[in-house]
């Protein structure tokens, strides 16, 4: 090529390149999902997912992710190192290429499949473009090169600048306080992330480091077992009904499934599926192939071993997955997702790979195992008895109501408006709360239903069972949707469900208790965002005439610093509970619509929200206390 030929092409690359980033910038949610909390966290994923394709390709042992005092992030690992030499046809360095390029992709191309994470894909060149300036530092060729980029531009060109044995990748990014809401991480957030991925990806090592004042600590996630040791992990709070961890892992060219599952004595089934370490919180083909496989095998063997008659009904899915913590992870070259969320595998091949693999394990290890398989076909048999039990005291349930003429809850005070789209249903924990939630509500459109005390955990009993508590009931009738199978959401009755409670230790577990039970029974709730936690204020402080209600610690501060400049005697009371405040009050601070805040509940991570459930809901008891106690009030509701 030509001289000039070659810089007119390069030009003409290059405003290519600029156009690109731009869009970044001008609609982030396309390329992150948000621009809010989860948005600020993806960038992170992103980049660690460069380093664990790297890992996967068999390159890279140590990815180190630390959170600096100003809330940059640098991530680091001991990979090949980024290429440095210049693309053919950009004219410019490879890593130059990866940082300012959008789609960048196809890394890997022939050897390894691209296994890369993140709902979207889309890399290093996205978070450049979302910071105002991204470091990268490549060690490899026994040289130290380090590039500069400022809101995804180079600022610097690619220079050497020492010699090194090692090799590696490390790059480290501020993100743009202008693109998102808050710019602050969490440590938690990325800690569990980070540690499903060592989980999902075994013997990589991962570090999480927080460097920022007055926090200073360092985790360390390295799993030789992988997801082995995640359903230990799962079912660390539970009690095991069988020893072993039922493991395999089958591979072929183009693809690999790795599933690992243990029953514990609970009711609930915990089966989390992931393509290419991406929750598939949708489920899928992997998934189907799964599930179907196990329902054959346990039916085949408890005929075969005249546990089931020929004459009784065949287990059902359910009454298989009962109590069973499983994770089901496959890698594939081309994955392809769907659905609302994009977490749905769609690759049909995947159901009779993960379903010969499957049936073809589990049948040995129950031949292998005799012991352990009866504990687990006796589980399954007595789910099937319960569900006919709960059959017939669900048909009791529903034609009561009926004979009742859909009469509603006797403690419901229900609301006048019938369009359930601007109803919304208060759940309120306590009588007294009650009773002034429903003197300062709006009639019109606000209906409240008193809870009493603890509502029953549904986590350790049976659909049976759960039919019989009368907080349930009233909130099933009340909503108007059924549950369960028969659950209906074209016939829910208000699409708010807003749960209120105190802000204390009690009023986080009965919301979680509530959340557990919406979670197992009345998921399209959670799914269609019509669950939400009110938020009734911390403080109150009066100057005078004036009142101030204030929702946070951090809020009273700033309030308190406020109010002590201008001076005057302040009167400041904590709420300890809804009960301290008149119905005028509640009305004002918590229920009125014009000004209220409500947190919408969404369970689009149900890896996250599976573990504050295991864990708040466990059989043993500390781990509950202590994660009680560490994320005290909010703990539900970051999810
Ligand atoms: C800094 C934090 C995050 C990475 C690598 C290593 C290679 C690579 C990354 O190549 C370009 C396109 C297809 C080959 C690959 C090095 C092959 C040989 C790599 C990271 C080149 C991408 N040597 N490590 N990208 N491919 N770590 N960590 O990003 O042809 S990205």
């Amino acid at each position: 090529m030509a001289k000039n030929e070659k810089i007119q092409q390069y030009g003409a690359e290059q405003i290519q390149i600029l156009e690109g980033l731009e869009a970044v910038r001008k609609r982030p949610g396309m390329y992150i999902g948000s621009t809010g909390p989860r948005g600020l966290h993806h960038l992170v994923y992103e980049i660690v997912d460069n380093s664990i394709d790297e890992a996967l390709a068999g390159f890279c042992s140590t990815i180190k992710v630390a959170i600096h005092k100003d809330n940059s992030i640098t991530v680091e690992d001991d990979g090949r190192g980024m290429p440095v030499d210049t693309h053919p046809k950009m004219g410019i360095p490879a890593v130059e290429v990866i940082h300012t390029v959008l789609h960048a992709g196809g890394k890997f191309g022939g050897g390894g499949y691209k296994v890369s994470g993140g709902l979207h894909g889309v890399g290093a060149s996205v978070v450049n473009a979302l910071s105002t300036r991204m470091e990268v530092e490549v060690r490899r060729n026994g040289k130290i090169y380090k590039q500069a980029y400022e809101y995804g531009k180079t600022v610097t060109p690619l220079e050497e600048c020492g010699n090194s044995r090692k090799t590696g990748s490390k790059s480290t990014f501020w993100p743009d306080p202008e693109i998102f809401d808050e710019t602050v991480y969490d440590f938690d957030t990325l800690e569990r992330r980070l540690r499903e991925m060592a989980f999902l990806n075994k013997g990589v090592n991962i570090t999480l480091k927080d460097e920022r004042d007055g926090i200073q600590k360092e985790e360390v996630f390295h799993y030789e077992g992988g997801i082995k040791q995640y359903v230990e992990f799962l079912n660390g709070n539970k009690t095991a009904i069988h020893k072993d961890i039922v493991y395999f892992e089958v591979k072929d060219e183009k693809r690999e499934v790795e599933v690992a599952m243990q029953y514990s004595d609970s009711y609930s089934e915990h089966v989390l599926s992931y393509a290419n370490n991406i929750n598939t919180t949708e489920g899928g083909f992997h998934l189907q192939g799964f599930k179907t496989a196990l329902t054959r095998i346990f039916n085949d063997y408890a005929k075969k071993n005249k546990i089931l008659k020929e004459s009784d009904e065949a287990f059902s899915g359910e009454d298989v997955r009962e109590g069973i913590t499983a994770i089901v992870s496959v890698k594939l070259t081309e994955p392809q997702f769907e659905g609302q969320t994009k977490t749905k595998l769609g690759n049909s091949d995947m159901r009779g790979f993960v379903e010969t693999a499957t049936a073809e394990y589990i049948q040995a290890f129950m031949e292998e195992n005799p012991q352990q398989a009866k504990i687990i076909i006796d589980k399954c048999l007595k789910s099937a008895r319960a569900r006919e039990a709960a059959r017939k005291a669900r048909n009791l349930a529903r034609r009561s109501t009926v004979l009742d003429g859909n009469s509603m809850p006797g403690k419901l005070a229900d609301c006048s408006e019938k369009d359930p789209k601007i109803s919304e249903i208060f759940l309120v924990e306590g009588d007294s709360a009650g009773g002034s939630a429903k003197e300062g509500r709006d009639r019109k459109r606000q209906a409240i239903l008193p809870l009493r005390g603890k509502i029953l955990n549904v986590e350790k009993a049976r659909l049976d069972k759960i039919l019989n508590s009368d907080e349930i009931k009233n909130m099933i009738t009340a909503f108007g949707c059924g549950i369960g199978a028969d659950f209906d959401i074209e016939k829910l009755r208000y699409h708010k469900i807003i749960i209120m409670t105190d802000a204390d230790v009690d009023g986080a577990h009965i919301r979680t208790l509530l959340l557990t039970f919406f979670y197992r029974y009345m998921t399209p709730l959670i799914e269609n965002g019509h669950i939400y936690a009110a938020q009734p204020p911390l403080f109150r402080v009066k100057r005078g005439k004036e009142i101030h209600y204030t929702y946070s610690d951090r809020e009273q501060e700033a309030l308190m610093e406020e109010l002590n400049k201008k001076g005057g005697k302040l009167e400041i009371q904590r709420y300890k509970g809804l009960g301290e405040m008149d119905s005028d009050q509640l009305w004002d601070t918590t229920m009125d619509y014009t000004k209220r805040t409500l947190i919408q509940i969404t369970v689009d991570d149900a890896s996250a929200a599976d573990e504050i459930f295991t864990t708040l809901m466990g059989d043993k008891v500390p781990p509950r206390k202590k994660f009680i106690e560490d994320h005290a009030i909010y703990a539900t509701l970051d999810v």
